[in-house]
């Protein structure tokens, strides 16, 4: 099983990688998160962001799993399956998703949980998506929760109306704004019987057999490195892990049975939410990389932080998912300027690093910068690796230096087409 996770913050573009290596694949696999993440991918010039669905949606021929360490909004996941089913109009994707039988859902009140813990003085305030993916995992945790298979068993209408309405009162103590419970109660169970026309399995059992029956596997990530919750810039993360070893807990595969783990950069850092972001700009540069690289959240629409590329904590992200197939996003953005900031090493107190985590929130580090030439060719242009400006070229070199690997693949625009291969 080969694994594709992002080393940044999110949106490095790990859906049009997907998309591009997809279809080399029998069988991709979500492990992790839920309807937070926002893969966009161009379909027949179209721009279509999945939320719950694999990357590998659009192939016929691939299976696509939601694996069981996902957690699934049964509503949000029939919103994506109709409004796919338009745009593209084939009705057999329905036939190409699988649901891990073990996977959590996230009930109706877990959204108004986030919005409560977001919006309430007394909580930190995260910067989450609000889709209910934190208290779905705490609840998974709390062992109170549902899963996708239980949606079959005899108690599970009288289980949910019981956990509803407790919650629900719960957070009417507390003031939260909701509909009434009946109408999150029976929009629930609806969503629930679309769930039941996919197929719900043991999909940890047909990754393996298919892994054994030399079927080729991809573990798609979402979220990033730097949200990971045990490693990532605690606490403002996500709530699952996020590394490439989280791939083999999500979908119940043994690490023998990793080959390439692809990690995606983008040749900057962009990050949505609250934070340490140690290489970050503001101002009207700021506003000009954002809107350049329509840096946006895909789903929420939020304007995303931005900064310059961080190696410390780049470094810090391919060891720890030990990325074999490094891939570079969105340099094409750069296109234009003069000279190109990098963070080389953070200080702090006097120490400098060349390989860090950013999670200090009250002694932020330093950047120290390194300060390349800038290219000046429209990427997207071009389509062989000897017709890269010879900027950029060092740029690579320079980071498959630093970061001692190789850099495989070098996307030069947001369509499919436009990728070179370098390795
Ligand atoms: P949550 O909702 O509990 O997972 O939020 C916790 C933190 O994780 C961040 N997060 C994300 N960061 C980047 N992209 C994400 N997906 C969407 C996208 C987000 C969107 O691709 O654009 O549409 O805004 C994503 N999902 C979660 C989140 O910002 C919090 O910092
Ligand atoms: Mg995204």
């Amino acid at each position: 099983m080969d694994i594709l996770i992002g080393l940044q913050w999110g949106d490095e573009g790990k859906g049009k990688i997907i998309d591009l290596i997809g279809s080399d694949y029998d069988i991709i696999a979500r492990f992790n998160g839920g309807a937070n993440a926002g893969h966009s991918i161009y379909h027949e010039g179209k721009r279509i962001t999945l939320k719950l669905l694999p990357s590998g949606i659009f192939y016929p021929r691939i299976k696509n799993i939601i694996g069981t360490g996902v957690v699934i909004d049964p509503l949000a996941l029939q919103t994506e399956v109709e409004q796919l089913q338009s745009i593209i109009s084939d009705t057999e994707i329905i036939n190409r998703i699988l649901i891990s039988e073990k996977a959590h859902l996230v009930l109706p009140t877990y959204k108004y949980w986030d919005m409560y813990l977001e919006e309430s003085s007394q909580y930190r305030t995260i910067g989450t998506t609000k889709n209910g993916i934190a208290p779905t995992y705490s609840n998974k945790i709390l062992r109170q929760n549902v899963r996708a298979g239980d949606i079959f068993s005899k108690d599970f209408e009288t289980y949910v109306f019981q956990i509803l309405n407790k919650q629900y009162a719960e957070l009417q103590a507390l003031g939260q704004d909701m509909p009434p419970v009946q109408e999150l109660y029976d929009n629930f169970l609806k969503a629930c019987s679309f769930l039941k026309k996919l197929q719900i399995k043991d999909t940890e059992i047909i990754i393996n057999e298919a892994i054994k029956n030399n079927k080729k596997v991809l573990a798609e990530g979402a979220q990033a490195t730097l949200l990971d919750i045990d490693h990532g810039t605690y606490p403002y993360v996500t709530s699952s892990n996020t590394i490439a070893s989280a791939a083999c807990v999500g979908l119940g595969v043994s690490p023998k049975l990793i080959d390439k783990i692809y990690g995606v950069t983008k040749a900057y850092c962009t990050r949505v939410g609250n934070g340490i972001f140690p290489t970050e700009i503001t101002g009207s540069l700021a506003d000009e990389l954002r809107e350049k690289g329509g840096e946006f959240g895909s789903n929420t629409k939020r304007p995303r932080r931005v900064g310059w590329l961080d190696l410390p904590a780049l470094k810090y992200a391919v060891m720890l998912n030990g990325v074999t197939d490094l891939v570079l996003t969105k340099a094409d953005i750069l296109n234009g300027m003069s000279e190109v900031p990098i963070c080389t090493a953070y200080e702090t107190d006097g120490e400098t690093r060349t390989l860090a985590a950013p999670t200090c929130v009250d002694n932020a580090p330093k950047p120290i910068w390194k300060f390349l030439d800038g290219w000046n060719c429209p990427l997207g242009k071009i389509d062989q690796r000897a017709q890269i400006p010879k900027e950029l070229k060092l740029f690579i070199s320079f980071l498959e230096e630093e970061l001692n690997i190789p850099i495989k693949y070098l996307s030069t625009g947001p369509q499919r087409e436009e990728l070179i291969i370098l390795g």
